[in-house]
């Protein structure tokens, strides 16, 4: 098969879903930020003019928005092949996505953005990168951060929560931890749907940033 471009950035929460999906099929693919001319031009309008992060555009030119869309497509293609086999498993990979694109949004951006002095100079520079090169792109990442930062607040990571989003979150890093230890994968030796949707907070955000970094390094080793 012909390469993929996806497009997307290692700081985005869904562009991981898309993106181990893609190497656990063994699908060859390149990554860009969506900062290129051709994405501009060809591939936002392609997807209905909405440009957000991970869209794919295929080597026939099919362009897929959507982590979920795309990873979907290529399910129906490969014969549902991160599908587990038993409809229990089957339901409870479906859930584990939705926990991990959905359900983790808490302590991902609570993470992010309620540490300010370990994270900050690291996410700038990341959000930069995905602004259009050329004068006033540091302005504009910074104004893309504040947004990110607003929305951390809006998904309900208020100083209220804070405690609580931590103790569920360090006690989801011990049970997964612990699983993790004996099983590469959620249902054994195979990757599912729902550990490319867990994959998608514990790596963008969890497991880069540098304040929840730490966290895991100290807790899940
Ligand atoms: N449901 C979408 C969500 C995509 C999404 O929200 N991506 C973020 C980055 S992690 C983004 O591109 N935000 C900017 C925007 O939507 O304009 C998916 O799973 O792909």
């Amino acid at each position: 098969m012909k390469e993929i471009t996806l497009y997307g950035t290692p700081l985005s929460l869904y562009t991981g879903r898309a993106r181990s999906y893609l190497i656990k099929a063994g699908l060859e693919y390149r990554e860009t930020t969506p900062i290129t001319e051709h994405c501009r031009n060809i591939v936002i309008p392609k997807a209905g003019g909405r440009a957000s992060m991970p869209t794919i555009e295929t080597a026939e030119g099919e362009v897929i928005r959507d982590g979920a869309a795309i990873i979907d497509h290529y399910e129906a293609m490969n014969g549902h092949l991160f599908s587990p086999e038993t409809p229990k498993q089957r339901i409870l990979s479906r859930l584990f996505d939705v926990i991990g694109a959905e359900g983790l949004l808490r302590p991902a951006m609570h993470y992010r953005w309620n540490f300010e002095a370990e994270n900050l100079e690291f996410l700038r520079f990341h959000f930069q990168s995905v602004m259009p090169r050329g004068p006033g792109r540091a302005e504009k990442g910074d104004k893309a951060a504040d947004q990110m930062r607003a929305a951390c607040m809006a998904f309900g990571a208020v100083p209220e929560t804070f405690e609580l989003v931590e103790t569920l979150y360090l006690e989801l890093l011990e049970k997964l931890n612990l699983h993790f230890a004996d099983q590469p994968y959620l249902f054994g030796g195979k990757p599912s749907v729902g550990d490319f949707g867990m994959i998608a907070p514990l790596y963008a955000h969890l497991g880069r940033d540098p304040k929840p970094l730490s966290l895991m390094q100290a807790n899940a080793v």
